[in-house]
């Protein structure tokens, strides 16, 4: 299923997982061909990603990108780092194909939950979408598709390149392939694209602000009528009216009284389904469900407050990633991972660096674990943030995560631009453009993660102050000093008292590797640590939420980690409190004894 509850209760929705055609491609001889290389690998550090010895590129021609044949089978979810030939190290393009079977004449929606990093769609070899960024969602429309087999093709591209800002080489991998669900829809001519609801608390009681876009496919005018319901209410526009080939937007309004609902909170995470039917005269219906909770979120005595109430967040940062399925995580271990953390004592998680899976976030929803959401970008210099590509690309990758997110109560932060110039005079404008976008929903606090503890200039911007601080690993000042010299900053040109998250602090840790002298990468150094500046950081007074970095041990390009010294044994991250298999490492239980229950 597209979510952790059923979306659809008219309209017909197949799951398009499963077996695809395969097939790798090259446009040039280069791409084709491993590049000679001059000194072995093992002395220049630099494998040639493109080595892929049971994989050769069929080449095609640029003007008809897709192959002709395809040799390879695929499943869909997945990628091709971890198909079971060892693939991994192909950084290219490849082509999926699938044939689809409609039987009567009908308007027809794809929805990709997530293709990484680049796709390109085509529907019986005609383009017809292209999306970038691995970790959003994008949908297209045929209308009028007549009935016989089709052939669907996405045309995948994992390259780094100058077309790509957001996806670098970088402390995590960026795999290749259509790493989420793939759905198609039967949708009528007039119907609904979807639904985003703020909810609100006023004198006694809760206002919800229920924003439906409905869109035409019809060479005609068409008319329908909308109901929406929510937690017993509801709200109706009769002979809604739209022109041929249109959008529109309606604006509904529901009032509840405090008794009337109860409210989405951590301990009792109470959700309201929101239905939306679309109903013409003698047209086919349409409808969405999705969910949503009563809450608030706002600064509460120093700290993040959920309904008025303050709350320390006690979090990790997660990567999806796992040896066995790279970014394409399934629901098992989805849940996995959230009990995993619940049981160390967690009530937040921070989806460094990039917008999750949406059913990740469907059950942070369900159990009351708060989400800082993040939009796609790691790391940039005032040189990259301020390129236009990047700032188009890092803002269309924030707006889609907010639109296709909103109504979820678990995300009470949005974020984005983790460790990027915000010190830069330069970048400055960036970063008020990011916050004006989120600026659109009130419902929710807006950061990002600095590491410019000393020179931020982009703080007065923000709800929360965010910062990442190693103490103990790369930095030799301890967590007070350091937290010192972010309030003193903030005191002194910030605002004044605001508190501050420590997004991210942890250290490396080899898992198994076990030294009596707790010596630095040992379990023992690194649950030392954890445990030590955790405890440390919550006894200031200043601290409304810390992270651990990281969830899970997480692998990395090839191409980021080519310095000497190298900091990535395994071409991992092991700052994981668990490892890739999510074995618990001697960290994951120091943080438990603190913080568990
Ligand atoms: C940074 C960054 C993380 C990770 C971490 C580390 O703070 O935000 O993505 O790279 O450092 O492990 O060094």
């Amino acid at each position: 299923a597209e979510r952790t509850f059923t979306t659809h209760e008219i309209r017909r929705q197949t799951c398009l997982d499963g077996i695809w055609d395969f097939q790798p491609v090259a446009f040039d001889a280069s791409d084709a061909n491993p590049r000679a290389q001059a000194e072995p690998s093992w002395l220049t550090g630099d494998r040639d990603p493109r080595q892929a010895p049971s994989w050769q590129a069929e080449p095609t021609d640029p003007s008809h990108p897709l192959p002709t044949r395809y040799t390879e089978q695929a499943v869909v979810p997945s990628c091709w780092q971890t198909d079971g030939r060892h693939a991994g190290a192909y950084r290219g393009q490849a082509a999926y194909r699938r044939e689809v079977v409609i039987d009567h004449p009908c308007n027809i929606r794809l929805v990709f939950k997530g293709v990484s990093h680049t796709a390109r769609v085509f529907w019986d070899g005609a383009p017809v979408a292209f999306h970038y960024n691995a970790y959003t969602a994008f949908d297209l429309l045929l209308a009028g598709v007549a009935p016989g087999r089709h052939r669907l093709e996405v045309l995948v591209d994992n390259r780094f390149s100058e077309d790509s800002l957001l996806h670098v080489p970088n402390d995590y991998f960026t795999y290749g392939g259509i790493i989420r669900p793939v759905f198609m829809e039967e949708v009528p001519d007039l119907y609904l694209e979807g639904v985003g609801c703020r909810i609100r608390h006023g004198q006694g009681g809760w206002t919800a602000r229920i924003e439906v876009e409905v869109r035409s496919c019809s060479p005609l005018p068409r008319t329908a009528d909308l109901v929406c319901e929510l937690a017993g209410r509801r709200a109706e526009v009769r002979g809604l009216a739209l022109l041929a080939g249109v959008r529109r937007k309606l604006c509904l309004r529901m009032d509840f009284t405090d008794g009337q609902v109860l409210p989405w909170d951590p301990e009792s995470p109470v959700l309201y389904p929101l239905k939306v039917t679309l109903e013409g005269p003698g047209a086919a219906g349409d409808d969405l469900i999705d969910r949503v909770g009563f809450r608030t979120v706002g600064l509460v005595g120093g700290r993040v407050g959920i309904n008025g109430r303050p709350v320390l967040l006690r979090g990790v940062n997660r990567h999806e990633d796992h040896p066995s399925f790279g970014p394409a995580i399934p629901l098992s271990v989805m849940d996995q991972d959230l009990k995993l953390i619940a049981d160390a004592g967690c009530n937040a998680v921070r989806t460094s660096h990039y917008p999750n899976d949406e059913r990740f976030l469907d059950l942070c929803d369900e159990r009351g674990i708060l989400v800082w959401e993040e939009s796609h970008a790691r790391d940039g210099d005032e040189a990259r943030i301020t390129n236009p590509l990047f700032v188009r690309q890092s803002l269309d990758c924030a707006g889609q995560m907010v639109r296709q997110h909103m109504n979820h109560p678990s995300i009470v932060i949005w974020g984005c631009l983790n460790e990027a110039a915000s010190n830069r005079p330069g970048a400055v404008g960036v970063f008020r453009s990011h916050m004006e976008l989120f600026g659109r929903d009130d419902t929710r606090l807006h950061t990002f993660a600095s590491r410019n503890l000393d020179d931020d200039l982009c703080q007065r911007m923000v709800d929360i102050s965010a910062f990442n601080i190693y103490p103990g690993w790369y930095d030799r000042r301890s967590p007070e000093q350091m937290v010192d010299a972010i309030a003193g900053r903030l005191d002194a040109c910030g605002p004044e008292g605001r508190p501050l998250i420590v997004s991210e602090f942890g250290g490396d840790g080899l898992y198994g590797l076990h030294d009596p002298g707790r010596g630095r990468w040992s379990e023992e150094y690194q649950g030392d640590l954890v445990a030590d500046v955790a405890a440390r950081l919550m006894a200031l007074p200043r601290v409304a939420g810390l992270f651990v970095w990281q969830f899970c041990d997480c692998r990395v390009d090839p191409e980021w980690e080519t310095g000497w010294p190298q900091t990535r044994p395994g071409l991992k991250n092991t700052k994981g409190l668990v490892d890739g298999w999510r074995r618990p490492k001697e960290a994951y239980r120091r943080l438990k004894d603190l913080w568990g229950r």
